[in-house]
């Protein structure tokens, strides 16, 4: 098997197959720290903590991960909290940084002796509609060539895969906002215990964190904002304005450690299977933060994609691989419809005008009102079931 890219899906897969006797060699970009460095998602679903528990990796998950039964909901200066566990029957969301899975599957594969190849420059991918598929790539300036059954493209929404594919075999859906999330991380303690999701009349913000000493917040800018154009202190005073007076007042401030702007996207490519090559992850799909769904989902398609290929690899059958693409984009679709919801009711958008900030207070009003509601939003923020 051959994997590229070494972010939580190609990464989750190869420790996946490995610990099922199958060999997968992972081709990475990038260097390990620059991975590492990528400061994204932070919650969990159960299923994600599920799979990451049968990759043998979550000694460090369950030890430091901070479980949470509730997230909250901030509209008209007033919290509303939505119980997680009373609406699900008991199912809580984990609270643990992308940095910490990718390391945590980064040391495992180093202690198992399994082959990345960082710095791998130039991949390129060949012959994957035929029965023998095999990837180029040059590393410490020479070109090699790596032979496979099998090419798993989890290389991103910037990745070689997907375009690697004739634009004639497959069909994309996008939308892009006119907006993107400034996100600053620091090492305060965060403002409150469970995550607050805040509509504000300027925009959205949200109050996360790694752990109890290390809080990451969000705030909703123009799409084309540049970074140098917030200061910590702007930064911190922005949010102070958008939160509701009692977390406003208890908000710890200090210098930022991590400073981006991401842009919010939606976007899915169908199918995921193309011969020999299978797409999982961002490589796939892309969904606005604001469901929390992106890292989640790249661990859905692998849990689907490690099942197809271990009954392919052990019991000879292609049942799986062959239904691949329609089982991963039924659950990739779900994920999508919610996190533009999310992102729908959440953000401020500048076309829909004062009718539409009614409708969107509206919505706000009635899910914290009704428990069909609220259930409906707790259920697929936990995710889904596979
Ligand atoms: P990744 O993590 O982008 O990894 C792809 C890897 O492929 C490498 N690569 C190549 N390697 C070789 N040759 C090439 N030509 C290559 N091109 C690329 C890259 O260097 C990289 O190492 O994709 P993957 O594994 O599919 O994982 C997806 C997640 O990273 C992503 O969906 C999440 O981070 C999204 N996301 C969130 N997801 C959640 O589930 N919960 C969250 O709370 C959450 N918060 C977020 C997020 C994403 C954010 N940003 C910055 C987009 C918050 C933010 C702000
Ligand atoms: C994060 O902690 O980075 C985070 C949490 C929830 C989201 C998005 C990002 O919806």
């Amino acid at each position: 098997m051959a994997i590229i890219g070494a972010g939580p899906a190609g990464l989750l897969l190869g420790q996946l197959l490995l610990r099922q006797g199958i060999d997968a060699v992972i081709l990475e970009r990038h260097t390990a720290a620059h991975v590492l460095g990528r400061i994204r998602a932070g919650v969990l679903e159960p299923g994600t903590v599920e799979l990451i528990t049968r990759a043998g990796c979550d000694r460090r998950l369950r030890a430091e991960g901070l479980l949470h039964g509730g997230v909250n909901l901030c509209f008209g200066g007033e919290r509303h909290r939505i119980d997680l566990v009373g609406l699900t029957g008991g199912k809580q969301v984990t609270v643990y940084g992308q940095t910490e899975v990718t390391r945590d599957l980064m040391d495992a594969r180093a202690a198992a002796g399994a082959v990345t190849h960082y710095e791998a420059e130039e991949v390129s991918l060949h012959d994957f509609d035929g029965p023998r598929p095999f990837l180029r790539f040059v590393r410490d300036g020479a070109e090699r060539t790596l032979h496979c059954e099998f090419i798993a493209g989890c290389d991103g929404f910037h990745g070689i895969s997907r375009p690697s594919v004739p634009e004639s075999a497959m069909e994309t859906f996008e939308r892009v906002y006119p907006f993107g999330w400034l996100g600053l991380l620091a090492d305060v303690p965060p403002v409150n215990e469970e995550l607050i999701y805040v509509n504000h009349e300027d925009g959205f913000a949200l109050c996360s964190m790694r752990s109890p000493t290390r809080s990451r917040y969000y705030l909703q800018c123009p799409a084309e904002e540049r970074v140098e154009n917030w200061s910590d202190e702007r930064f911190w005073d922005e949010l102070r304005r958008r939160l509701d007076p009692e977390a406003a007042s208890r908000l710890t401030t200090g210098p930022a450690l991590e400073k981006s702007i991401a842009p919010l996207r939606s976007f899915v490519t169908e199918p995921l299977r193309f011969g020999r090559l299978f797409l999982a992850g961002d490589a796939a799909h892309i969904v606005p933060p604001t469901g929390a769904k992106g890292l989640n989902l790249a661990a859905s398609d692998v849990h689907y994609l490690s099942e197809a290929l271990i009954e392919h690899f052990c019991d000879g059958s292609s049942a799986g691989l062959e239904a691949y693409s329609s089982r991963a984009l039924a659950r990739i679709w779900k994920a999508e419809r919610f996190s533009w919801w999310m992102t729908s009711m959440m953000h401020r958008f500048p076309e829909v005008g004062r009718f539409g900030r009614r409708i969107q207070r509206a919505e706000l009003e009635y899910l914290v009102s009704s428990r069909a509601a609220a259930t409906a939003l707790a259920e697929n923020y936990v995710g889904l079931p596979y």
